[in-house]
């Protein structure tokens, strides 16, 4: 499908602890300096319904079953799709999203053992077929991930057995290497300042962001 928008997309995936928010914080302020308009926002909990499931999702006494757990996810991206991610995409902004479809695929089908046709089936429904022209996949093994995170402050899907993490990220491997075009994986235990460097270079190697300066940061 040819890309329709005038901004960019791009997504960011990995398992537990690999960097990603902290990496995008970190490359805000570089694109804040630069003066190109962009959005990081997150799946779950892009919007103010989508902060309310996220809670839901992620609090560790509300037990959640598999296929609840996969339509909560997908309604917070119908929401985050029509209220965030394709206004941003219209104004011609560059979108960064921390999560996105394919973590439904790598949690809940990979991991989960949910029917990949019918996962497949409500990312589209849910995000009317829009994806992503970049996704960068953080990589790092699941225990180094895990062992990042505060002890004690461990989600609902962190507490997971560790086979289930061995599971995300063996399903995340398998989409890069399926769809190269796509997906840059990025070695994601090294120091932050040079994972930074590669994210810059993926970035500018792939597209023209000079394009976007001077248009109004939102
Ligand atoms: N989920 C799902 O099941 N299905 C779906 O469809 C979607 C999501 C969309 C969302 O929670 C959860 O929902 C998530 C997947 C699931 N599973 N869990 N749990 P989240 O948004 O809170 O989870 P997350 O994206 O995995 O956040 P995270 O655990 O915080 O990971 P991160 O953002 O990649 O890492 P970080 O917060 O930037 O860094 C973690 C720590 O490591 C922090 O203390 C950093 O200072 C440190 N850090 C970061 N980089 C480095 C380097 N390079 N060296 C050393 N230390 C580092």
């Amino acid at each position: 499908m040819a890309w329709e928008y005038p901004g960019i997309f791009v997504t960011l995936e990995g398992p537990e602890g690999a960097g990603k928010t902290t990496q995008l914080k970190l490359l805000s302020k570089h694109l804040d300096v630069l003066g190109i308009a962009h959005v990081v926002t997150r799946d779950p909990g892009g919007t103010a319904l989508g902060r309310q499931i996220r809670r839901i999702l992620l609090n560790p006494e509300t037990p959640v079953c598999p296929m609840t757990e996969l339509l909560l996810y997908e309604a917070d991206r119908a929401q985050h799709i029509e209220q965030v991610i394709v206004p941003a995409l219209k104004r011609g902004a560059l979108v960064l999203c921390d999560r996105y479809v394919d973590s439904t695929l790598a949690y809940q089908g990979y991991a989960r053992g949910l029917d990949f046709e019918l996962i497949g089936q409500l990312n589209r429904i849910a995000t009317g077929g829009l994806m992503p022209q970049l996704t960068i996949l953080f990589d790092i093994a699941s225990e180094a991930g895990l062992a990042r995170l505060h002890p004690g402050g461990h989600d609902r899907l962190e507490r997971e057995a560790i086979e289930f993490h061995h599971k995300v990220r063996a399903g995340y491997l398998e989409m890069a290497a399926r769809e190269p075009g796509r997906w840059q994986v990025i070695d994601a235990t090294r120091a932050l300042t040079v994972v930074q460097d590669d994210l810059r270079r993926l970035l500018s190697e792939r597209f023209q962001l000079a394009g976007l300066a001077g248009k109004p940061v939102t």
